[in-house]
């Protein structure tokens, strides 16, 4: 499990609430000790609609965080920016990998993975955060995410990126509809056939809200059953706000014995 750490005034869900280092530091720890893999710390929110931040607001964001947590816990931290000079300060202040949801379009942010040999989360976007949820159109959802992941595979392997150092996500919410995210976590298990785990960050997400037909409830429980639909689809890595919440539910459902029969 990835925790979500948003040190951002904006975030979609828990914007504001962790903008104090102190406050971001302390919900990471919180995270890691409730069992996150890996803890995701973003300085720009990607929400519907948001304008990009600039390099120097993410790093005073992000670089009062980085360092402390990095000596506070052993749990690897990803860095989640689209921008290679904020990719780099953060990989020298202690992140280990790079979570990009632009896919690495930008060949300088490839070089950076492969030259601080730092693991990689390639994401699927259609547009950008500011207009991609303006009618998005697919003919075929799920065999186009594919091929836009496999060039972003091809093009990091090119760059020097080995295949053991990266992760793809189908990029739920970026650019799809509810039927679109739906037809994604379906089918989540083809994109094994590219090599490398599959990420899934599904989490308290607009669709969720629009399946339930209320936008205002409580997000978590349809967070939850999405979460026990990609485990049994074999998803490796989820995207989550509430670890211990899902970590409990994922526990619960293994013990079934229901997953992988
Ligand atoms: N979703 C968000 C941000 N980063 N990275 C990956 N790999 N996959 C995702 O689905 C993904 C992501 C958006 O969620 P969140 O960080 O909670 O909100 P915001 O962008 O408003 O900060």
């Amino acid at each position: 499990m990835m925790g979500i750490v948003n040190v951002t005034p904006d975030s979609f869900s828990d914007g504001g609430r962790f903008l104090e280092p102190q406050a971001a530091i302390d919900h990471a720890l919180r995270l890691a000790e409730e069992g996150a893999d890996l803890l995701d710390l973003g300085a720009e929110s990607t929400r519907p609609g948001a304008e990009p931040v600039e390099a120097d607001e993410q790093l005073r964001r992000l670089l009062p965080v980085l360092g402390p947590l990095c000596e506070q816990t052993a749990v690897p931290v990803s860095v989640d920016t689209s921008h290679p000079v904020v990719a780099r300060a953060a990989v020298e202040a202690g992140a280990g990998v790079i979570n990009d949801v632009t896919g690495f379009q930008d060949p300088a942010l490839i070089t950076l993975a492969a030259k601080t040999r730092a693991g990689v989360v390639a994401m699927h976007m259609r547009g950008t955060p500011r207009t991609m949820q303006k009618d998005p159109v697919y003919h075929d959802v799920v065999q186009e995410v594919f091929d836009y992941l496999l060039s972003a595979r091809d093009r990091l392997l090119a760059g020097g990126v080995e295949l053991e150092r990266i992760a793809l996500d189908p990029g739920i919410g970026f650019g799809k509809t509810t039927e679109h995210n739906l037809a994604l976590i379906r089918e989540a298990s083809r994109f094994h056939a590219l090599g490398c785990p599959v990420v899934v960050g599904h989490s308290r997400k607009g669709f969720l809200g629009r399946i339930w037909g209320n936008m205002d409830a409580d997000r978590l429980p349809g967070t939850i059953a999405v979460a026990l639909a990609l485990a049994f689809g074999g998803v490796e890595v989820l995207r989550v706000h509430d670890v211990a919440a899902v970590r409990q539910a994922l526990v619960l459902f293994e013990a079934t014995g229901c997953l992988g029969r």
